[in-house]
């Protein structure tokens, strides 16, 4: 029998506890002592899934050195913390990010090298982390990395979904969803910490104490147990926290005789109850325990983190806590909507828990939170029934009211009752509760005899519920409108929680995440709000981090860049990409950057005939478009501007088409909610197109369609560097910014685009020669639907020759009526081609007949590619997170000892 040698794991972990660098030998080493220890996998053999956990666990070694240290210094400093609330976090994989942070790459390749493997194949044995569904999730995991990477005290909650959104597959019917069962190998990352868990409550009632308090007593009790994951910044010893939690039964919850009584599945009950609140992010929501599951989910992550944060501030605090210094060792940041509740949960604990008075408490409240809005589709901004969270959180909800009610105070003391109709408009733009009697107080204030209700507020507004239905950003928005339309006579509109009219009220900052996106928050969607309080509003345009979407997904690229600035400190002062401009037409860069490009796409010739099995030419010009799904994001206008090609082709000769058209892979990749049929067509629609076309013989490799399924992080990392051009041409007005395009900027992608959104600073910033414009502009949109309701819209030929062509049956035998029929007036299924495809189509097309013809000067595109990067610079999530920091979270970055 083979002898074998333990090695010792201190090596490494000591040489990092006194501050030296490991090197390839300890890590060796300490690889070899996980493989060994570590109890995942038989011993014998060290195949390659036993070597990523081998390596991850190595790695986990350093970060926690680094993470402990930074927690003692917070703890010592006693500093002002950031702390980031997010329904999402898409990490994607972390150990070349952190191997990459830690400056340990070379020396983890050699260490895997000398063990039989190889780096980059250890690498790909990763799952990717899938806790989140798009942008949202990727900003606040892009977040993490600046704030880590820039010494900011800072931390991330979040809940550790069992298993994520849900794994996309593509059949001949589209898409498919399965389980997407990330943890199902462990998760190397994470430390749980069965010591950090917190009671939390659902249901019961709300009884006055003989002390003059509320008490809420009764109902379901669980408890949510903290899952922590080290996040390392960039060449800093600084390793911030993301805290997940998970939910389970309270110890003692057992029914243990239900259980010997041989009733097993009553026993188990309770803790099932308690588990699925993190089975999945965003469950569906269409049954009544959807939505109750999803405030659930809601609830814990605000409940328990501010327990988290409060608990910390106490204990920091010592002997004499002093309540009204909270907000000047706290900043709380809710992503989104979703973590809405942390403002009548910090109310209660406050007032119930801690006996502060409502007025302490709510200025506390007030300074403490601030709110990132993302999104300005209205039947996306959540809203909940009143009915139901009065049930589950019934404490929440006089809590709601009474700020509902001071609201009401201050909007009468501002506008006065001269003028009933005006003030009519503004409680009803502006109060919380909606559909909900003004309280006795105000009963008198407005003598007017009661109309029927308008649900939705403002001219962009004015949907049918069915557009409610399908244009919904996110999948939760279309929970509420839904019990209207089971009800037959004319329904008593139900009464609801506007969770952004309470984040607005509650907090001290509203930001949007783009130029236009803040204006738009500020003029349109809370303008009444604005009118108020016009210091509350203010832009924080988003931004990636160059570690993760240049220096580590890009490493050819990142060695040009290092080398004609001359450093390799743009990873972090990205402003210094902007000195490769005077190089643009540099003959010797250009080569590089195209031979960069070239490498990076033959690598997505790979994994499209892994994924897909279709061949593409790396010779043909990559135009990808990926990102959710969504009729606002206009895939639909893409795929039929390749439709119009592709019959363009069909009818000229062989010669013909070769000069007219520059030989395109077509890429696309996102996910469609699970339920949101209309996006699911698309999906379908694409991938047919793509088998009609990929096997046509006359047109090879002049045109290639491919749907590559299952988008994720990992999937984008090879994607955007391989990319020549990208598409973010959403409805104008609509995007409230976008990511992606800021990325495939950085990696040298030219962008086709609207004025939407980030596009608009992209623009600015890479110049306008760099960047194909086109498309209506976001102030004519209105007017446009307008022109289309009145029936004055003429269709371009081109445009109803294209839909007819794709009715023909000529990419099978799917009906194509109900996704044609909604770019049209009245077919049906018309909803008027409510996202203007229609109209911009003509300037679309013919904006892509711009990008063959500049694609056929190399030279001259390669010029555009390296402005690109060039020009990028600003759309670092660092820039953004220094922004966060000096504008809405008071906080100062902290250099470790
Ligand atoms: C998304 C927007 C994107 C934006 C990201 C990050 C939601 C609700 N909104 O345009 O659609 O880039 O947020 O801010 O997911």
């Amino acid at each position: 029998k083979q002898k074998r040698n333990h090695p010792v794991v201190s090596e490494q972990v000591s040489s990092a506890l006194n501050g030296y660098t490991p090197d390839a030998a300890s890590i060796t080493s300490s690889i070899k002592y996980h493989a060994e220890f570590t109890p995942l996998f038989s011993p014998e053999k060290f195949e390659l899934t036993k070597a990523f956990f081998a390596t991850a666990q190595s790695v986990r070694d350093s970060l926690i050195i680094n993470w402990n240290a930074t927690y003692d210094c917070y703890e010592k400093l006693n500093v002002k913390q950031a702390y980031y609330l997010s329904m999402e976090f898409l990490q994607g994989r972390a150990l070349l990010n952190a191997i990459g942070n830690l400056g340990l790459t070379g020396a983890y390749a050699e260490a895997l090298s000398k063990l039989g493997h190889n780096l980059e194949n250890v690498l790909g044995q990763e799952p990717d982390a899938a806790l989140g569904n798009g942008g949202l999730g990727r900003l606040a995991s892009c977040f993490l990395d600046s704030l880590a990477t820039l010494n900011y005290p800072a931390w991330g909650y979040g809940l550790r979904y069992r298993y994520g959104l849900f794994k996309q597959r593509t059949t001949k019917d589209g898409q498919e969803e399965v389980a997407e069962d990330w943890l199902e190998m462990g998760n190397p990352w994470e430390i749980v910490r069965n010591d950090v868990s917190y009671p939390i409550k659902f249901y019961g009632k709300v009884v006055s104490g003989s002390d003059g308090k509320s008490h809420w007593i009764g109902g379901e009790d669980i408890k949510a147990v903290a899952y922590d994951v080290p996040i390392p910044g960039y060449k800093t010893k600084t390793t911030i926290n993301l805290r997940l939690w998970s939910t389970k039964v309270p110890s003692g919850d057992f029914d243990l005789y239900a259980f010997n009584a041989g009733d097993h599945t009553k026993a188990a009950e309770a803790l099932s109850n308690a588990e699925k609140i993190c089975y999945i992010l965003y469950p569906g929501d269409e049954s009544i325990e959807g939505k109750i599951l999803r405030l659930k989910q809601q609830y814990t992550l605000c409940s328990a983190s501010l327990q988290d944060i409060i608990v910390r501030f106490e204990r920091r605090s010592g002997a004499n806590v002093n309540w009204d210094e909270f907000p000047e060792k706290v900043a709380v940041q809710m992503n989104d909507t979703h973590p809405t509740l942390c403002i009548p949960e910090m109310m209660r604990i406050l007032v119930d828990l801690k006996g502060l008075s409502w007025k302490e408490a709510w200025n506390i409240t007030q300074r403490t939170v601030a709110y990132t809005n993302h999104t300005v589709l209205p039947e996306a901004l959540e809203k909940w029934s009143l009915e139901l969270m009065q049930k589950l959180l019934p404490r929440h909800v006089e809590i709601i009211e009474m700020i509902d009610e001071e609201l009401i105070h201050t909007i009468v003391s501002e506008y006065g009752t001269a003028d009933p109709d005006l003030l009519e408009k503004k409680l009803k733009e502006m109060r919380i509760l909606d559909n909900v009697d003004l309280p006795a107080t105000f009963a008198n204030l407005i003598v007017k005899p009661k109309e029927s209700t308008v649900v939705v507020p403002s001219d962009e507004l004015e949907t049918t519920e069915e557009e409610v239905e399908s244009v919904s950003e996110e999948p939760e928005a279309e929970n509420i409108l839904e019990e209207e339309k089971e009800v037959e006579a004319v329904p008593e509109p139900p009464k609801l929680v506007r969770m952004a009219n309470l984040c607005i009220v509650g907090g001290h900052a509203v930001n949007g995440v783009a130029e236009i996106h803040s204006e738009i928050v500020k003029d349109e969607v809370f303008n009444e709000f604005y009118k108020l309080w016009p210091e509350k509003f203010q832009n924080k345009t988003n931004g990636v981090t160059p570690r993760r979407w240049i220096r580590f997904c890009n490493p050819d690229l990142s060695r040009i860049i290092t080398y004609w600035i001359g450093t390799e400190d743009w990873v972090i002062n990205t402003e210094k990409l902007a000195e490769l401009r005077k190089f643009a037409d540099n003959e010797d860069l250009q080569t590089q950057f195209r031979a960069a490009k070239r490498n990076n796409k033959m690598k997505v010739v790979s994994l499209i005939k892994e994924r897909t099995g279709y061949t593409v030419s790396p010779d043909a010009m990559f135009d990808i478009q990926v990102k959710r799904i969504h009729e606002y994001k206009r895939q639909l206008m893409n795929i039929l501007g390749i439709v119009y090609r592709y019959k363009q082709m069909k009818e000229m000769s062989a010669a013909e088409r070769k000069a007219k058209f520059v030989p395109r892979v077509c890429i696309f990749g996102g996910k469609a909610f699970a339920t949101y049929v209309q996006a699911k067509r698309i999906v379908k629609f694409i991938t047919d197109v793509g088998a009609t076309v990929n096997h046509d013989p006359e047109i090879g490799d002049l045109l290639k369609v491919v749907f590559v399924p299952d988008y994720n992080v990992s999937v984008a990392e090879l994607l955007i560097p391989s990319s020549e051009l990208s598409q973010h041409i959403s409805t104008a007005g609509m995007e409230a910014s976008g990511t992606s395009n800021m990325k495939f900027a950085m990696n040298g992608c030219i962008l086709i685009g609207t004025l939407d959104g980030a596009n608009v600073e992209i623009r600015e910033e890479v110049g306008e020669d760099n960047f194909f414009l086109f498309g209506a502009e976001a102030h004519e949109i209105a007017g446009l639907r307008k022109e289309r309701a009145d029936g004055k819209f003429v269709p371009d030929p081109r445009f109803e020759e294209v839909k007819e062509y794709v009715r023909s049956g000529i990419f099978g035998p799917y009906n194509y009526d109900e996704l044609m029929g909604s770019l049209e007036g009245n077919g049906g299924f018309g909803r008027a081609d409510y996202f203007l495809v229609g109209k911009d189509f003509p300037s679309y097309i013919e904006c892509q007949e711009k990008v063959d013809e500049a694609y056929r000067d190399q030279k001259g595109w390669t010029r555009m590619s390296i402005m690109n990067t060039a020009g990028s610079y600003k759309f670092s999530s660092d820039r953004t997170i220094h922004e966060y920091a000096r504008d809405i979270w008071e906080i100062e970055p902290v250099e470790l000892p």
